[in-house]
């Protein structure tokens, strides 16, 4: 584990806190690993479902569809690394630089949405994000521009465990597809741990290798390293791309270097600067979602918007009752389908055994596995379903919005 934990034990705790804050840590030493069991203090709950995360993806249109405008295969590798470069510091340090730390997310319920869109230069971006399996909580999203012939689709869940810190794998990954020279990028999602926990103000840092690899022949690894006691930088990382039969031994034809929350160089095999990105000039496109009294009753914002206020307000007690409104709601659910002899199908992804794109680029992954058993399968994106997709999501959507629905308590 890297260092970061200098600081006094529970210094960023409001003072009425600091029970529920050690009591919260004491916890952790029995930890199971799931971490939507993890019950934390209200102050470092979040407003947000893990089902919202999918939108980090593609925050700058114009990254994500930069390499289909691209006619060279090398480069357009080069652009998809800086991509997805781009995308990190949304993903994992967004929530500690707006909201002072990172937060504990909500826990989606299955058939959970979040749905959108990102207007802009590039056209329309389109948002689909979905909870598809609640034991283990996978979440798959899909996001496209047909203007621009990119789509990228993929899937995610967490597998935890707690030594002097929460280290979190992900299990899942995402694919680009681009139509034009119909390739495809694999992309493995880094792991990840929390640094501050002892302080109460927790963030988070990526660790070990992540990689892209293309199906035109090229693998990118990023080395992920954080500040130690003695040196390094936090949020740093070095990437290199080489050609996929040559493997990383061969020397590289671009590498990239720096933070990813700040900014980062690429060069090329001459060590010539090709390319900069700096995160704070780099511009965000909104993202356009329904007003939430307009939203279907599955779509997050509206699902938790009581628990949402409650948490805002501070007031722990309204969070736990409204939060188990809808536990119990989709207790009732399941049961009901059970005796129906009928399982929850989701509304725009489906299971599958068989992923051939995928088998075929997680080869050049070293140790790479789809790991299917811990996300439920494998889920894609379900063109026919998601054509037929439109509110009411579901059955309880219909009978919710006949009842007059406010809100899952309303
Ligand atoms: C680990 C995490 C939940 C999962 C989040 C994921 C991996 C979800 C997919 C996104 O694409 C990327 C992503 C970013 C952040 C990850 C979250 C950070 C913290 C959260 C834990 C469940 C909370 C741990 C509790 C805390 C904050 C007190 O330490």
């Amino acid at each position: 584990m890297a260092g970061g934990d200098h600081e006094g034990e529970g210094a960023a705790v409001p003072a009425a806190s600091k029970g529920s804050w050690a009591s919260f840590l004491k916890q952790l030493a029995s930890f199971d690993g799931d971490l939507s069991r993890l019950t934390a203090p209200a102050f470092i709950l979040s407003n947000t479902s893990l089902t919202e995360f999918s939108a980090y993806w593609a925050e700058m249109p114009r990254l994500l569809t930069a390499p289909a405008k691209e006619k060279d295969a090398e480069k357009r590798m080069v652009l998809v690394l800086k991509w997805f470069l781009s995308t990190l510091k949304q993903q994992y340090a967004s929530r500690n630089e707006r909201l002072g730390s990172e937060k504990k997310p909500l826990n989606p319920f299955l058939g959970e949405l979040h749905l959108g869109q990102w207007e802009d230069k590039e056209g329309t971006t389109h948002l689909v994000s979905e909870q598809v399996s609640h034991h283990p909580p996978v979440t798959a999203y899909a996001i496209w521009n047909d203007e621009k012939g990119v789509q990228l689709e993929g899937y995610n869940a967490q597998k935890a465990s707690f030594g002097r810190t929460i280290n979190i794998r992900q299990v899942g990954h995402a694919l680009l597809h681009l139509k034009e020279f119909d390739e495809h990028y694999l992309i493995t999602l880094p792991a990840l741990y929390t640094v501050g926990l002892i302080t109460g103000s927790p963030y988070m840092e990526l660790s070990n290798s992540s990689y892209i690899v293309s199906s035109s022949g090229y693998t990118a690894r990023i080395d992920y390293s954080g500040k130690g006691y003695f040196s390094g930088t936090r949020n740093s990382f070095t990437a290199s791309i080489y050609p996929s039969t040559g493997g990383s031994k061969t020397s590289p034809l671009y590498t990239a270097e720096g933070v990813w929350t700040n900014s980062f160089t690429i060069k090329d095999a001459n060590k010539k600067t090709i390319d900069t990105y700096d995160a704070k000039a780099e511009p965000k496109t909104p993202l356009k979602v329904a007003p939430v009294a307009e939203q279907d009753p599955l779509e997050s914002r509206r699902a938790w918007a009581k628990v949402a206020a409650a948490i805002e307000k501070g007031d722990l007690n309204t969070t736990a009752a409204e939060k188990s409104v809808i536990e119990e709601q989709q207790r009732a659910l399941r049961k009901k389908e059970k005796a129906e002899g009928k399982e929850w199908d989701g509304r725009f992804f489906s299971r599958t055994n068989k992923a051939p794109k995928l088998d075929a680029l997680i080869k050049e992954v070293p140790h790479g596995s789809l790991d299917k058993d811990q996300t439920d399968g494998i889920w894609e994106f379900d063109a026919a379903k998601a054509k037929n997709a439109k509110k009411p999501y579901s059955r309880l959507s219909a009978e919710l919005e006949e009842k007059g629905w406010r809100g899952w308590s309303g």
